[in-house]
């Protein structure tokens, strides 16, 4: 029998954590030989609806889920984690100034990073979903001195969905025919969606589809499509979101193929000048245990720029988080 990995989400009664935690409680997280045991985490107005989320994940009689715990303790929910998913924040509504919503991600990921600090497990891996992810994970990693910088992460992986999903429609190929997309900076609308190292079933992308399309399409549409699926839906990105949140932490722990790599915000250790110590998306590999960032790329002009737009954007928000004295 192996001992039950514990998951701890934040934000468990959303509507990410509802497209979530039936997929973490059937295995795709952690696979088919990992019993795990949930941690919700909530606000105190929204226990009682985790609560029943909880009935309904027994009632899905999952082998594998080896228990559910609720709570709105920041320190009990952090205890003995294995694998923490930040997903509830603090979403910026109708006039809100950037301080106020900072400041107020600050309230919530300043004590969460402590908290894993204090109480879970040596090999805990953190994923920030809750936007602005790679801010609140730059604060929550800020506030956790003893956790390697490397094991906090921000999620970039849907915005690399989206890529893989627009060039394989553009193409007509399958979206496993492509390898080497990348995703750049912030998971923001500045972020940059990089397909100039891509290929499709082994041809360059950019032999098959025209910069124009790449410039006045591909970059807008992926960077916009969190606007466009509101638009659409009436409601922010949830599934996918959660699709996105399973894919990153899997392939954190299976590693990436030989022949690929992924995207993920991560701590840089200077890489292509982005400033050491901010949270940024790059091309990464994990061995299974940690990411790597993709060395040695070159970036044409047109690159170096919008990598330079989406990085100027991330140090205004450390620079806005150390004025509010969050950091
Ligand atoms: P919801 O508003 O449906 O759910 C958020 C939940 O978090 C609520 O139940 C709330 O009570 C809870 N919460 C708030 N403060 C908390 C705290 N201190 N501790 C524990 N729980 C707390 O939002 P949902 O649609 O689930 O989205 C969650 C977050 O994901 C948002 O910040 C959203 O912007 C972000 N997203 C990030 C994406 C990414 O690619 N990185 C894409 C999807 C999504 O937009």
């Amino acid at each position: 029998e192996k001992t039950p990995a514990v998951v701890t989400v934040t934000g468990a009664a959303g509507q990410i954590g509802y497209a979530l935690l039936f997929r973490i409680a059937s295995g795709q997280l952690l696979g088919p030989d990992t019993p795990v045991r949930l941690r919700l985490l909530e606000v105190p107005q929204a226990v009682r609806a985790a609560e029943g989320t909880a009935m309904e994940l027994d009632d899905c009689a999952f082998p594998l889920l080896a228990g559910i715990d609720i709570t709105d303790d920041v320190r009990a929910a952090f205890d003995g984690t294995n694998v923490a998913l930040l997903v509830g924040a603090r979403p910026r509504t109708a006039g809100m100034e950037r301080g106020d919503l900072l400041s107020a991600n600050g309230g919530i990921f300043a004590p969460q990073g402590a908290a894993i600090n204090a109480g879970a497990a040596d090999d805990v891996k953190v994923l920030v979903v809750g936007n602005p992810a790679n801010t609140n994970a730059f604060i929550a990693a800020s506030h956790a001195p003893d956790v390697p910088a490397e094991r906090f992460t921000a999620m970039t992986r849907l915005d690399h969905n989206r890529a893989l999903a627009q060039l394989a429609a553009r193409t007509g190929r399958r979206v496993d025919e492509i390898r080497h997309l990348t995703i750049w900076g912030n998971h923001s609308a500045t972020q940059f969606p990089d397909l100039t190292r891509a290929t499709v079933a082994g041809t360059p992308a950019t032999d098959l589809v025209d910069a124009a399309w790449v410039a006045d399409t591909f970059i807008p549409t992926v960077a916009k499509r969190g606007a466009a699926i509101i638009e659409a839906r009436g409601a922010s990105s949830a599934a996918s979101a959660a699709n996105a949140a399973v894919d990153h932490v899997r392939t954190w722990v299976d590693g990436t193929p030989a022949d690929d790599w992924t995207s993920a915000g991560v701590v840089s250790d200077g890489s292509y000048g982005v400033p050491e110590g901010l949270i940024s998306s790059f091309p990464v590999t994990s061995d299974g245990t940690s990411w790597s960032i993709v060395p040695d790329l070159e970036l044409d002009a047109d690159s170096r720029a919008r990598l330079d737009a989406s990085v100027a954007e991330l140090v205004e928000e450390r620079e806005a988080v150390r004025a509010l004295g969050l950091v």
